[in-house]
């Protein structure tokens, strides 16, 4: 199944793997992010770029409940295939097997207006070469009705940014809940408007490599609490191995081991500098 993910992805720019979670995880995450959607929405910012004014968004789940984190460390699936996109093979101190690319953003969000087509993935360009890979934890039905997400297969290779003309020949990537939709992020793509009164939630990540700025700083802000439930491999997803040093006296080499893990990231807030051995 992973060969075949892989496979999409890189002849379509896409995929979906459907049934990956429970019925039950299904529903629980949904409550959550329907609690933290509600409790949150009022806290944000009007700076808001020009593809996120106009639907629902819960922003940054993973300060608020482990979960949300959980949900795409889990599957052994998506594992393999961020592994296989986007792991560094020069990066040395994290061992082979285990993850060196980092979370780019993770948010949730459900659709309003119609999403214009766009690449996330900042720069359009030719070759087999990824950088940044989107998952989504699909938590209610996606139909061409309450805004699914459309695509246009195989633009990943296009070198180019999104043209709005395409919208029209997109495909809709009809969805149920616990699929997981997952793309290279040169793939145009964008959404239909949601013509119902319901909501069509989904949990969506972006991994990129380890040394592509992320979103927010998350190695600064990730609650204690949240930090202490992810083991080593997960900590070094949220940025903690690729952490910059101040200055050449901590040290040169963006690189870092999981020896190189704090115990209580709030002491060093601003500052996570790990002694150096
Ligand atoms: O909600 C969607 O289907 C797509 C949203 C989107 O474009 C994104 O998160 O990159
Ligand atoms: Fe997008």
């Amino acid at each position: 199944m992973v060969e075949q993910a892989i496979h999409q992805i890189k002849t379509q720019g896409y995929c979906r793997i459907p049934g990956v979670y429970s019925g039950e995880q299904v529903k629980k995450w949904l409550d959550l992010t329907r609690y933290w959607y509600e409790k949150s929405k009022n806290n944000v910012s009007s700076n808001l770029s020009a593809l996120t004014q106009n639907d629902l968004y819960l922003w940054n789940p993973h300060y608020k409940d482990v979960n949300f984190l959980k949900m795409f460390f889990e599957p052994e699936i998506l594992r393999q295939i961020m592994m296989y996109f986007l792991n560094d093979q020069w990066f040395k101190a994290i061992p082979a097997d285990q993850p060196n690319y980092i979370l780019q953003n993770l948010m949730g969000r459900s659709s309003d207006k119609k999403l214009a087509m766009h690449i996330d993935s900042f720069i359009p360009y030719l070759g087999d070469y990824v950088t940044m890979v989107q998952a989504a934890v699909i938590l209610e039905e996606q139909t061409t009705d309450n805004g699914c997400t459309v695509v246009i297969p195989g633009s990943h290779l296009s070198g180019k940014y999104a043209d709005q003309t395409s919208f029209d020949q997109a495909v809709p990537v009809l969805s149920e809940p616990g699929d997981l939709i997952v793309w290279d992020s040169r793939t145009w793509h964008g959404t239909l408007p949601n013509n119902t009164d319901g909501t069509r939630w989904s949990i969506i990540a972006a991994f990129s490599r380890w040394w592509i700025k992320q979103m927010f700083n998350y190695t600064d802000n990730l609650p204690q609490h949240i930090y202490d439930q992810l083991s080593d491999n997960e900590k070094a997803i949220v940025g903690f191995c690729s952490l910059s040093y101040n200055d050449e006296t901590e040290g040169i080499d963006r690189k870092r081991g999981y020896d190189t893990l704090l115990e209580n990231v709030e002491e060093y807030r601003g500052k996570l500098v790990p002694q150096l051995v």
